[in-house]
């Protein structure tokens, strides 16, 4: 039906390997009870557009086409915690001007309106009541994004799913 929408987003997603990597060093340095996202969705979200008709959808991916994709490397090594959104994330050890800027421009050509400005990180628990303890080695990833790329928030009966749709390569 034309009625359909799909929760989209656009982000920036990990290598199948630093997924991987990010994954184990969580398993091994991150105790906490609650449970850990499903690392297959590990990711960086860059604007939220929400619920999307496929009409929506195909002119987002026009309209993400015509911006210009700079080379984006992050260093993660911060540990940090939100109670209001109960999130364990990973964010960028020293701030990063080029991304900042990237989303920025993204944020004004593409009408992305979020309430709260852009908070660069990767979400490693939710539904947690409190931080994270972490044990033996600080987090330190560094990560070449080599694709922006529009994500489907797909239900699944195992929970969420995020499908990539629509990538566009970074220059390397
Ligand atoms: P999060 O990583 O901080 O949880 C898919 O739901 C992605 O979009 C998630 O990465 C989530 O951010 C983000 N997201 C969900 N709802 C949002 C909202 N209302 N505003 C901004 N980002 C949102």
């Amino acid at each position: 039906h034309t009625k359909t929408t799909q929760r989209l987003f656009l982000g920036l997603d990990l290598l199948t390997p630093e997924k991987q990597a990010l994954a184990d060093w969580q398993y091994r340095h991150l105790n906490h009870p609650r449970h850990a996202v499903y690392w297959g969705n590990y990711h960086l979200t860059l604007g939220f557009f929400g619920a999307c008709t496929q009409q929506q959808r195909d002119a987002l991916v026009e309209r993400i086409s015509n911006v210009e994709r700079p080379t984006l490397t992050s260093q993660f090594g911060l540990l940090g915690y939100w109670p209001e959104s109960r999130t364990v994330y990973l964010a960028p050890s020293q701030p990063n001007a080029s991304l900042n800027a990237f989303a920025g421009q993204l944020r004004q050509h593409l009408a992305i309106n979020d309430e709260r400005p852009f908070a660069p990180h990767i979400s490693l628990i939710r539904g947690a009541k409190e931080p994270a303890q972490m044990m033996g080695n600080p987090a330190n990833f560094r990560i070449r994004w080599t694709a922006l790329t529009l994500f489907w928030s797909k239900p699944t009966e195992q929970g969420v799913r995020y499908q990539p749709l629509a990538r566009w390569p970074l220059p390397l």
